[in-house]
């Protein structure tokens, strides 16, 4: 493969591609919803992936018809219930729980001479990459406690590409939320999608699962992206 095909920078999401705390998110959120009478199951969860924790909040209490029954305190103060049921789950993570294939195509990108980004919208992301040991893996990680905007709003992922001082063109985000591949988008970066395509229609190239990330069919689809007019 020619290497001025080869982007100069990867952009991953870190949530549902690094590593999987969807489903801690999602402990932590059903146990929040029970106990204020909604219901919140899994198929509800994959509407928040990607999502900062605020809007995740008004998207719950919008479900259980009751976005207008709490002040703006109450509010910070579920999200901070939230935020306290998450950390506890997350603090046990070990590096056992990276993703498959996900360290092996790290080192080749860094081998390749390819920046290596992170855009999380979570703000717990420091304390997830220091849990799996991972920290050393990144050439700079975005805090999401310092983006304006979360997804789908471009703000991160520009970031990231700022940081690293490319063009957006020379970017490719990786997600696996719609929100995360609309943020991609927006910031003008090919996107990778990780997971089903009946809920990542609009990625570039889509792979099911970290396990068949490879990275000749991206470059090969970013070598077509980039001809687009
Ligand atoms: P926190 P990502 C996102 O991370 C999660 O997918 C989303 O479910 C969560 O609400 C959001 O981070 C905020 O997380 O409450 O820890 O700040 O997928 O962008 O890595
Ligand atoms: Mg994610």
């Amino acid at each position: 493969m020619d290497k001025l095909m080869k982007p100069k920078a990867f952009i991953f999401d870190l949530d549902g591609v690094i590593t999987d705390t969807a489903h801690y998110h999602f402990l932590a959120w059903r146990d929040l919803a029970h106990g204020l009478g909604i219901e919140f199951d899994e198929v509800f969860n994959e509407k928040l992936k990607g999502v900062g924790r605020m809007e995740s909040l008004e998207l719950i209490l919008e479900k259980g018809g009751k976005a207008q029954q709490f002040s703006a305190a109450e509010k910070e103060a579920m999200a901070t219930r939230k935020n306290e049921l998450y950390k506890a789950l997350i603090v046990k993570m070990t590096p056992a729980e990276v993703l498959p294939n996900i360290k092996p195509l790290l080192a080749t990108l860094r081998a390749d001479g390819i920046k290596i980004g992170l855009a999380s919208a979570s703000k717990n992301a420091f304390t997830v990459l220091a849990c799996l040991e991972m920290q050393d893996n990144f050439d700079y990680v975005a805090d999401a406690a310092k983006i304006p905007n979360s997804k789908p709003a471009p703000d991160v992922f520009l970031d990231v590409a700022q940081a690293f001082q490319l063009q957006a063109k020379d970017c490719i985000g990786v997600e696996d939320a719609a929100a995360g591949v609309e943020s991609i988008h927006r910031a003008g970066m090919m996107a990778v999608g990780i997971g089903d395509p009946a809920h990542l229609p609009e990625a570039d190239v889509l792979f099911a699962s970290t396990q068949l990330l490879d990275l000749d069919t991206i470059y090969a689809a970013y070598a077509q992206w980039l001809k687009q007019p």
